[in-house]
Order: C-alpha cells, then sequence, then structure tokens
C-alpha cells in the first residue's frame, strides 16, 4: 500500500458517527475520501464539508453527504495534506490550489489532522514555493509588494492559461528560500492589500500521519 494511502487510512479511523468532517484537498486525501465512503456503506453517520469543488465531487460520488459552508457551525475533524510540515508541525499548503477554503476549514476545526507521505516533512519549510491567493484585480501592484517582501513570485498557470482557483483568484507560487519565521510571514504577506491568504499553516495541526515506505505509519502529537 502507498505510504499516502497508508496514513490517509491511518486517519480515518479517528472519525465517529455524529461528525462534522472537514474533506481536505489533494492526492493523499484522495485516499481518506475513498475510506471514509467505505466506512459510510458499513453504517458510519456522518456530514462532511469540502475545500475543493474536486473534494465535493468526489465525494458525492462516493456517497458522502456534503453540506454547503452556509450551513456549517463548527467542524469536529478535518482531514488535509501538506505540501511540507515542519518539526513545529507548521506547513506549506496549496499546491493544489485550495489554500483558502483549507484554510477556513482548518481554523473552524476542533481537530486538524495532517496526512503525509515521509517525503514531506522537512527541517525548514520554504523548499516548495509558497502558494499566495491573489485578487485578479491590480494583481502586478500586488505582486510587487509580494516581491518585496524577499521573494520570487510566479503567477500560476496550467496547460499554458492562468491558474484561477475555485474562488476565481490568482495563485503566486512564492520562492523565498528557507523560511525561518513563518508566523511573521505569514502575517507580513496577509497585511498586503489584494493577498487573501497564503499557503502557510502555522500553529493549526492537531495531529501529523506520517505514511511510510516500508509500509508503516506513525501519529505524532
Ligand atoms: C492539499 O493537497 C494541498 O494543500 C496540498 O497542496 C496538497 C497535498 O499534497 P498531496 O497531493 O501530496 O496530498 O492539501
Amino acid at each position: 500500500m502507498s505510504p499516502k494511502k497508508i496514513a490517509a487510512e491511518k486517519a480515518v479511523e479517528c472519525i465517529q458517527t455524529g461528525m462534522t468532517i472537514g474533506l481536505g484537498t489533494g492526492s493523499t486525501v484522495y485516499w481518506a475520501i475513498h475510506k471514509i465512503a467505505q466506512r459510510i456503506h458499513e453504517g458510519l453517520m456522518i456530514r462532511a464539508v469540502a475545500t475543493s469543488n474536486g473534494s465535493e465531487q468526489l465525494a458525492q460520488q462516493l456517497g458522502i453527504p456534503i453540506v454547503p459552508f452556509s450551513e456549517i457551525g463548527q467542524i469536529d475533524l478535518t482531514i488535509d495534506g501538506a505540501d511540507e510540515v515542519d518539526a513545529h508541525f507548521d506547513l506549506i499548503k496549496g499546491g493544489g490550489g485550495a489554500l483558502l477554503r483549507e484554510k477556513i476549514i482548518a481554523a473552524n476545526s476542533k481537530q486538524f489532522i495532517v496526512i503525509i507521505d515521509e517525503s514531506k516533512q522537512v527541517d525548514k519549510l520554504g523548499r516548495f514555493p509558497l502558494p499566495v491567493e491573489v485578487v485578479p484585480f491590480a494583481a502586478e501592484l500586488t505582486i510587487r509588494q509580494i516581491r518585496d517582501l524577499g521573494c520570487t513570485p510566479k503567477i500560476r498557470t496550467t496547460d499554458g492559461q492562468t491558474y484561477k482557483s475555485d474562488n476565481g483568484n490568482l495563485i503566486i507560487d512564492c520562492d523565498f528560500g528557507e523560511i525561518t519565521q513563518p508566523a511573521s510571514l505569514t502575517a507580513r504577506l496577509n497585511s498586503i492589500p489584494g493577498v487573501v491568504d497564503n499557503g502557510l499553516f502555522v500553529q493549526m495541526a492537531s495531529c501529523l500521519v506520517v505514511g511510510y515506505k516500508d509500509g508503516t505509519v506513525k501519529l505524532e502529537y
């Protein structure tokens, strides 16, 4: 079994009947959604809110009851992936472009479980370019201010076209090099007018589930 699948299925063991579940986005969460669907068919009763249109579609196809954001009070448990995780459980997310909804859902969850394979663990964040979501209006002005914080910003494209998030915004992938002060950087980025949010998730994860190539899985708190 792949390390991503092992981590995802371990995290799904934490779900209990009656919970409202946040569904993350990405290739690791893909396995979690499938496992949740399997457990629903075996009798588990939950409802879920999704962090992306892609996860919502997959969940609906598999028979997971999805409720819209407007009907959600608090979320009991969210399971999501990450692009990098450091020793303090600070994260870079947003490689899949869903960072805004991911952060809103994580911030409103009693428990936020991060599922990764071992390749995502790093000493310092920053090898993975930090995704920053920016409103398209006057994007160049916003990007100039982001650059002034000391990074090389690149507007994300896909198949030669400018990438748009599920919210209709641009994603700017920012190479800051090693990020030594993630809390300070996230505050400075989010204070720039035109920045919607960024992919640094600082002190938000309650638990880390790591899948290893040798087939083992480890929970870290
Ligand atoms: C989402 O999925 C994103 O925040 C992140 O970019 C990605 C994690 O990568 P993977 O596809 O390997 O699970 O959570």
